[in-house]
């Protein structure tokens, strides 16, 4: 992997740049449409790719692990075989989901414990475990596992969660530096800096992460239920000490907002589930504001869904149009809400990295907030 800087911002630390992958090439800052389970929920790999314009997506080591599972996954040849997607995939590492969604678990040194969230089997993810399985997935970006610190933790429970994160950290540099994809191209592994809102635990977790001298480097354990004022003040914290020269991704973030600020706090890349979730609950962001597709006042404004929006679906169905298919349970509304969300984000950091290199990123950044936030 190669990350190239094109562009930093005088007036904030936004920057535009370039990642090349063995599957292709990535332009920062990037959204990654979150594909849980190998599929981004209710959108063809067309579609993300020739309607979205997504350049690089998600898939889930926890679920893929349980679900097909990596026998499957390797008789496959790997995961863009196997769902046909085969521009650049990052894979999180189950970090985040085995605390979010296993049943029974148990931190231990050696790693976690614990029980799927599908039939109750016992299962442990190891750092050595866990980039065995991020292997046989064959993401062109694996993250390590780490710990992610709810937002609230107190300050004894956060550092000693984060001593942990840098031993499991250490250990998973060991292991991927022990074995190679088995697919025939290159993958490689981001740290992940966690810390919580302490400062100097941010501090401390961003020089060690800067010190292995990895691709790529993470910001996690943010957007997990601190303000976000605080989450704003660790990301400048924090990038104040990675390295310039490699792509940050800021990990579960967030509203298109969140986006815009933390590209100023020199963010490169971002994944959420937002646009496809709240999507499929009927929440349509556009450059012009948000709608609730469900409200009555839709039900007869036949006009485009968005005139100016950047995917198909925007003029091709109206407003009126998407709410009957939301009021009568249609698949095709997830389908629409889908695409025209991940499309609207796809367009938001293409218009950001736009105005970095054009150098009127910050007055462009205030003016299109407004914009977005409004309430139609
Ligand atoms: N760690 C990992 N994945 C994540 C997070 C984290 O802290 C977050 C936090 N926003 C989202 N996804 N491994």
């Amino acid at each position: 992997m190669k990350f190239e800087l094109q562009h930093t911002d005088v007036q904030s630390k936004a920057r535009a740049g370039l990642i090349t992958t063995d599957h292709g090439q990535i332009e920062t800052p990037i959204f990654m449409p979150v594909g849980t389970q190998g599929a981004v929920k209710a959108v063809h790999m067309p579609e993300l790719e020739n309607d979205i314009k997504a350049q690089i997506i998600l898939g889930n080591t926890y679920h893929l692990y349980l679900r097909p599972g990596l026998e499957i996954l390797e008789q496959a040849g790997g995961l863009h075989k196997f769902n046909s997607w085969n521009k650049p995939i990052l894979t999180d590492s189950g970090g985040f989901q085995v605390f979010s969604l296993a049943h029974n678990r148990k931190l231990t040194e050696e790693g976690a414990i614990f029980r799927s969230h599908i039939d109750g089997s016992k299962h442990m993810f190891t750092p050595e475990r866990v980039m065995d399985i991020e292997r046989t997935i064959g993401a062109d970006i694996m993250m390590a596992f780490d710990e992610c610190t709810p937002g609230d933790a107190e300050y004894s429970y956060a550092k000693k969660s984060l001593d942990l994160t840098e031993r499991w950290l250490d250990r998973c540099i060991t292991r991927f530096n022990e074995t190679e994809c088995t697919y025939g191209y290159k993958q490689a592994l981001f740290p992940i800096v966690q810390g919580c809102v302490y400062p100097d635990l941010r501090r401390r977790a961003a020089e060690n992460v800067a010190s292995k001298g990895a691709e790529g480097n993470a910001i996690g354990g943010l957007a997990v239920g601190e303000p976000t004022e605080k989450m704003y003040e660790m990301i400048e914290i924090v990038n104040e000490i990675l390295p310039q020269d490699k792509p940050r991704y800021l990990m579960g973030v967030g509203t298109p907002v969140n986006l815009l600020e933390a590209i100023e706090r020199g963010v490169d890349m971002f994944d959420c589930i937002m646009p496809t979730r709240n999507g499929r609950n009927g929440q349509i962001f556009t450059r012009h504001g948000i709608m609730n597709m469900k409200n009555k006042r839709w039900a007869n404004d036949f006009s485009p869904i968005d005139p100016e929006g950047a995917s198909f679906v925007d003029t091709l169905y109206s407003k009126a149009y998407l709410r009957h298919l939301f009021i009568v349970n249609e698949i095709l509304a997830l389908q629409i809400a889908s695409i025209h969300n991940l499309a609207f984000y796809l367009w938001l950091v293409k218009e950001a990295r736009k105005h970095i290199i054009a150098g009127d990123f910050t007055s462009w950044k205030a003016s299109i907030i407004e914009d977005v936030t409004r309430r139609l």
